[in-house]
């Protein structure tokens, strides 16, 4: 099972490199990591998984920040109180096709599995993006998706083309939402 060791921190290669497309039929192997990805997120937001094992929550985890440079996303966004998650699934080789100019960023900013520190500041991003993805299978899906969602998948793919959150972050005026934002969270 994947822990916290496994993820690796800034500083290492992979989180700054592009991430290679993958071909279809999957190789075992990762057939095996999508399952992994997918079932670390699970345990991270088990609280008793999570405490057992010193894993810290997660709502998505991109392969590089297993030091692995391939195109493969889990997302685990629990819905609300007792719903049914939103998103539960691995993409693979996923494309951003369209993206809004109305902005949202999340109220207390962003953070990391691969980032051990506070970093304060608001990551902006498109409220809206249509997301072209394959499945484990190679089928293909275009999906489009708004708010949280939106935020977590763009966190997602920022990792596939070795973009930090921090990126983002404005540098003169770190707390500034420009009027028009949706803030989530508040
Ligand atoms: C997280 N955790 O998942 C953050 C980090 C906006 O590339 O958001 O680094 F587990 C992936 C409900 C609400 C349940 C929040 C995207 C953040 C992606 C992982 N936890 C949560 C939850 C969370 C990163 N990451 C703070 C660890
Ligand atoms: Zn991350």
């Amino acid at each position: 099972m994947i822990t916290m060791k496994d993820i690796v921190l800034e500083g290492h290669p992979a989180l700054r490199k592009r991430a290679e497309k993958l071909t279809f039929p999957l190789s075992p192997e990762h057939q095996e990591l999508a399952k992994e990805m997918l079932e670390f997120l699970h345990n991270s937001q088990n609280p008793e998984i999570a405490e057992k094992y010193g894993l810290r929550a997660g709502v998505g985890l991109a392969a590089p920040q297993l030091g692995k440079s391939i195109q493969m996303i889990a997302l685990l966004v629990p819905g609300f109180e007792e719903e049914e998650a939103i998103l539960d699934e691995v993409w693979i080789n996923p494309r951003i096709m369209r993206e809004s100019v109305k902005k949202a960023c999340l109220k207390d900013g962003e953070g990391c599995l691969s980032v051990n520190r506070e970093v304060p500041g608001i990551v902006l991003r498109p409220e809206r993006i249509t997301v072209k993805y394959q499945d484990v299978n190679g089928d293909e899906f275009v999906r489009t998706l708004n708010d949280y969602e939106a935020i977590v998948v763009q966190h997602e793919i920022d990792h596939l083309n070795g973009v930090m959150f921090y990126d983002h972050i404005n540098q003169t005026q770190p707390m500034y939402i420009p009027k028009g934002a949706v803030v989530i969270g508040e």
